[in-house]
C-alpha cells in the first residue's frame, strides 16, 4: 500500500502545511516506507529560506489510481471535488483545523478524521505524534517547521482560533530543541520579511485566493509580514498590477503578527465601499487600516454575510 499526504489541490502551500506533511511522513515512515509527499512547488512567503535545502530533499509523488491518501490542513469537500486530482473514497485519514465538514468525514473515514478549531494543523500532527511517542524520532528541522507553522498560523496566538494547546505544544518543542522562545519569534517573522523583500513579484502573486459566489468574483491577495505598511507603500504600483483583472471585487490584505496592525489596499471603488461597510472604517486614498490582526478567511466570512 503506497500513502500519498497531499493537501489536496496543486494550489501555492504555507507553512502550515508544508511542515505537518513533512512531519506526517517521517512518522509514518517510521512504520510504513511506502509514504510519499504530493504538492505544488509554489511555497508561500511563510517558509523561510533556511528550510529550501531540507524539504528539497522528500520524496515527492503523484498518487495512482489504488494509492491511499491522507488529507492535511484541508476538509473542504466541494472544493476538493472540484479541485482534487484523486477520488476522494481513497482518503483514509484527515487532519485539519478548518470546521464545517465533521459530519462528511466522519460518516466517511469516522475516527481516523480529525477535524477541530484550533489554531494549526501543525498542532494536530505535533500532538498525535507526541501522543503516539515518536516525537523524539522526528528531525529537528520538522520540528522547527512545526513551530514556525503554529507561530505563523495563529498570528503569533493573537488569532481567535487559537487554543490553549497550540501555545502549549509550541512551548514543547521548544524547550525540547533548547530554542529560546523570544529569539525564535523574532527570527521566523525576520525571515518572512526577508522573503518578501527578496522577490515582492514572485511572492505577491503566489498568495492570491480567487472566489466565484453569487455570480460575482472576488479576488484577494494576501501577504504576512511585520513591517507590512512599509512594504505596502514602496510596492503600491506591483500591488495595483497583481490587484488588476476583470473581478468584480479586488483587494490585498496584509496583516502584521508583531505590530497588530492589517492593512487592507485596493484600487477599485465597489471593493473599498464593500470593505467600509463591513469593517466600519474608511479607506484613505487605497488604503484602509485596522487595530488588530485579520487573516483572508475572517475577512471573506465577513463579506460572504455581507453579499449573502
Ligand atoms: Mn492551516
Amino acid at each position: 500500500m503506497t500513502l500519498i499526504i497531499t493537501p489536496g489541490s496543486k494550489a501555492h502551500v504555507d507553512i502550515d502545511w508544508v511542515a505537518s506533511a513533512i512531519a506526517l511522513q517521517e512518522f509514518y515512515k517510521l512504520q510504513w516506507k511506502d509514504v510519499w509527499v504530493c504538492w505544488s512547488e509554489n511555497l508561500t512567503a511563510t517558509i523561510p529560506k533556511r528550510f529550501y535545502d531540507f524539504l528539497g530533499k522528500f520524496e515527492k509523488q503523484e498518487p495512482k489510481p489504488q494509492d491511499k491518501i491522507i488529507l492535511v490542513d484541508v476538509s473542504d469537500k466541494e472544493f476538493l471535488e472540484n479541485k482534487c486530482f484523486f477520488n476522494l473514497d481513497n482518503v483514509i485519514e484527515i487532519f485539519d483545523h478548518h470546521p464545517w465538514y465533521e459530519d462528511f468525514w466522519k460518516e466517511k473515514i469516522w475516527d481516523k478524521s480529525h477535524i477541530e478549531e484550533i489554531g494549526a494543523a501543525a498542532t494536530q500532527i505535533a500532538r498525535f505524534i507526541i501522543e503516539n511517542n515518536m516525537f523524539d524520532k522526528i528531525s529537528k528541522q520538522a520540528k522547527e517547521l512545526l513551530a514556525c507553522a503554529i507561530l505563523s498560523n495563529t498570528v503569533n496566538f493573537t488569532l481567535k482560533m487559537t487554543q490553549e494547546v497550540d501555545k502549549n505544544i509550541y512551548k514543547k518543542i521548544l524547550e525540547e530543541l533548547e530554542i529560546d522562545i523570544e529569539a525564535f519569534r523574532e527570527r521566523y517573522f525576520r525571515e518572512v520579511d526577508e522573503n518578501y523583500l527578496w522577490n515582492p513579484d514572485y511572492f505577491l502573486e503566489n498568495d492570491i485566493k480567487l472566489l466565484n459566489i453569487w455570480e460575482k468574483t472576488i479576488k484577494v491577495s494576501q501577504i504576512e509580514m511585520t513591517e507590512n505598511k512599509k512594504f505596502v507603500e514602496n510596492n503600491l504600483e506591483k500591488i495595483k498590477k497583481v490587484l488588476s483583472g476583470s473581478e468584480d471585487y479586488s483587494f490585498l490584505i496584509t496583516s502584521s503578527a508583531l505590530k497588530q496592525k492589517t492593512y487592507f489596499i485596493s484600487f477599485c471603488d465597489y471593493s473599498k465601499s464593500l470593505l467600509e461597510e463591513v469593517l466600519w472604517l474608511n479607506f484613505i486614498w487605497n488604503i484602509l487600516e485596522y487595530d488588530w490582526v485579520m487573516l483572508r478567511k475572517q475577512i471573506l466570512k465577513k463579506l460572504l454575510n455581507k453579499l449573502w
